[in-house]
């Protein structure tokens, strides 16, 4: 299956890889709804990644949002991102068809990898912008202390106005980036191929643009080890992880 799989890629001119948690769950970032090790078995999603929850609680919000960028920093590219990047540069060079990267993930571990522009459709943890005029905002510490669960921190005050700053993530009820938004919606919109990793499917309207591929003709191909939602989508169900099956099948 895996020869099969690679026969499509060499094959497509244009193509979407769209990645989820799991893309990065080898690099030691947490996904979201693995069932003993995701962020949602610890913590509640209400409390925590929703306006609402900002509005409630902002220091509890402030200080999770600082802990998971903390986690971040230390973490590094693991083989599946950089096998992706390898994948992408060598195309590119060959003039063997474009390669888009559209990832749900707040991280930036595509682009330590060597993607330079990923399309970051869920926003990221690494630009915090005022909640009230939205201009872009300082972290309150060049280097976040000691990373720990639950510490409450008190977010920064927008220079310009003195409005409160939020995490530049897009969190449940939320619309997504309008520019990230129509790129990943453009590139998914004309592909050959959807290279999906490392993602449940389970959240909109994310998920709806490899449905919308498919349904125009492109055939996707999947790398997780879990069953998902898009299991019944795609041709081709490699069972595995990320940073195992990706230099297999894109370096192989
Ligand atoms: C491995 C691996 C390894 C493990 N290798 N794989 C239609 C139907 C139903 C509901 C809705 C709908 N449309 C909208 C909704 C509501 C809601 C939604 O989708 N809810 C569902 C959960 C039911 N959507 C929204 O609220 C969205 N906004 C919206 O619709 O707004 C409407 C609006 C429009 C216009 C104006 C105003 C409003 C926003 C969704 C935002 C999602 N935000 C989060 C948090 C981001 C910030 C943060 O990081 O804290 O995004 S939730 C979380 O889920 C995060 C992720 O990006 C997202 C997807 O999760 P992902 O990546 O799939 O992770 P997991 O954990 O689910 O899966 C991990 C996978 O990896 C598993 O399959 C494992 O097997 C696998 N894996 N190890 C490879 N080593």
């Amino acid at each position: 299956m895996l020869h099969e799989a690679r026969k499509a890629l060499m094959q497509a001119r244009r193509i979407v890889v769209f990645t989820g948690a799991g893309m990065s769950a080898e690099s030691g970032v947490p996904t979201f709804r693995d069932a003993l090790t995701g962020l949602w078995a610890r913590f509640s999603a209400e409390a925590l990644a929703t306006p609402e929850a900002f509005a409630r609680d902002p220091a509890l919000v402030w200080g999770w949002y600082e802990w998971r960028r903390a986690r971040v920093r230390a973490a590094q590219p693991n083989a599946g991102h950089r096998a992706i990047a390898a994948f992408a540069a060598h195309r590119a060079a060959d003039d063997g068809g474009c390669v888009t990267v559209v990832t749900q993930n707040v991280d930036d571990l595509h682009e330590r990898a060597g993607t330079p522009a990923a399309v970051h459709l869920h926003g990221s943890l690494f630009a915090p912008r005022c909640s009230a005029c939205a201009a872009p905002g300082a972290f309150a510490e060049a280097d976040p202390l000691e990373p720990e669960d639950g510490r409450h921190l008190e977010p920064p005050h927008c220079a310009h106005c003195g409005g409160t700053i939020r995490p530049g993530v897009v969190w449940f009820g939320e619309g997504l980036p309008e520019a990230a938004w129509a790129a990943a919606s453009a590139a998914l919109g004309d592909c050959d191929l959807v290279l999906c990793v490392g993602t449940s499917a389970l959240v909109y309207p994310a998920a709806a643009l490899p449905e919308r591929a498919v349904r125009a003709g492109a055939l996707l191909v999947q790398v997780n080890p879990g069953r998902t939602a898009f299991d019944a989508l795609a041709r081709f169900n490699l069972r595995g992880s990320a940073a195992t099956v990706l230099p297999a099948l894109l370096c192989g």
